[in-house]
């Protein structure tokens, strides 16, 4: 029986081990909004578990229903910032222009792991208007390829943006996209993401430098939060009117046309996560070698964050398998490439070439990867 007994404390004093070694592993270098997530009281956390590996198993392919998808004439619309989409149900799209910039906080709020800035280069592409709304995903979930029906915790489906969902699921989401249009969907690459957000800003977020005028722009953490959670007790100081997460499109559009890039829901990219921006791609590609692959990078901040946290440079990362209320995702689709030019020619003007090509993309689908076993990250 003492020998019993003992055995148990072993178990748990090694859980607890476990658990210490898991939330310290799971930190990314901090700022204040991070050090306030962890003062949350226990009960106010947001809900953040990880999926089963049933739950994020590929779905067999008898239960699928077939794609159907209506095309628009149109489509895609290669002058940036048009707006088009490739079916008549599938996601929103605007097209993003080709270009430079510098990734990485440029004032003097920015923290190491936005650094060192560099310059990438970014081909144009085509990113969702809007985060994925709850509707596009049960769409995914009906025919039979999205294998989870996340919880909406009663604050809505239909327009609001897709809640509770894993890296995981945002990539059996993009396969059924890219099946369903047969062109190629995937999410974005952390520097299509920063780039898009940025909109060919350099300030700390896309409408300058003002904390305050947060509320006019975004979805974080406002007095309404407050008034639903008043144990978060960072400080609010404006009204944007929604406590959790609001239909997309609630607020303006950046100068791109991209709704919701800050704020609402924290948005998945496809990059692993690494502590700082040395040795990373400067081409615009995913940056998936080296560093910490079990986690994956989620960019934007939400609803339950301090307006600091939305800082077009603010970078984060969760498990690949961890999903939250505040975790969300947005899509984008590549173009067809422009036309080769003999050596030598130059195009007329700087503007990025985006003529029609002879052929259209046939991309083949992103394929669903594999489920990484790995522990969920710490609550944020
Ligand atoms: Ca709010």
């Amino acid at each position: 029986m003492f020998r019993a007994a003992a055995a148990r404390s072993v178990i748990a004093v090694a859980s607890a081990l476990l658990l210490v070694v898991s939330v310290a592993s799971a930190q990314v270098p901090d700022d204040a909004s991070r050090e306030l997530k962890h003062q949350r009281p226990a009960a106010e956390k947001p809900t953040k578990k990880k999926r089963s590996k049933t739950d994020t198993a590929k779905p067999a392919e008898a239960t699928r229903k077939p794609v159907v998808c209506t095309p628009i004439e149109g489509s895609p619309g290669l002058e940036p910032m048009s707006v088009w989409r490739d079916c008549a149900d599938t996601p929103e799209m605007v097209t993003m222009p080709g270009g430079s910039f510098l990734m990485g906080e440029l004032g003097e709020t920015g923290l190491l792991y936005e650094r060192p800035i560099r310059e990438v280069q970014i081909k144009p592409f085509a990113m969702g208007r809007y985060e994925v709304t709850f509707i596009e995903w049960d769409d995914c979930h009906a025919a039979g390829f999205c294998m989870t029906r996340p919880d909406d915790k009663g604050w809505g489906r239909g327009f609001h943006p897709v809640i509770n969902v894993t890296w995981v699921d945002a990539q059996q989401y993009v396969a059924w996209l890219s099946r369903k249009t047969g062109q190629s969907y995937r999410l974005p690459t952390e520097a299509e993401w920063e780039y898009a957000a940025r909109a060919g800003t350099t300030s700390s977020f896309p409408w300058g430098e003002s904390l305050a005028a947060t509320c006019d722009y975004a979805n974080a953490f406002d007095i309404s939060g407050h008034n639903e959670r008043p144990n978060w007790f960072w400080s609010v100081f404006c009204v944007d009117g929604y406590a959790y997460t609001a239909p997309v499109g609630s607020f303006p559009p950046n100068p791109w046309g991209l709704y919701d890039m800050q704020g609402n829901v924290w948005e998945w990219t496809q990059d692993c996560w690494h502590s700082d921006y040395t040795g990373a791609p400067t081409d615009g590609s995913a940056w998936i070698s080296g560093g910490e692959c079990e986690k994956r990078v989620n960019r934007g901040g939400g609803w339950g964050n301090h307006p600091r946290t939305l800082r077009v440079a603010k970078r984060d990362a969760d498990s690949a398998t961890g999903y939250g209320d505040a975790f969300g995702f947005r899509v984008v689709r590549d173009l067809p490439a422009p036309p080769d030019r003999p050596p030598g020619e130059r195009p007329a003007t700087t503007e990025p070439d985006l003529s029609p090509p002879a052929t259209t993309s046939t991309s083949e689908s992103s394929p669903v990867q594999d489920v990484l076993d790995t522990p969920p990250a710490a609550g944020p």
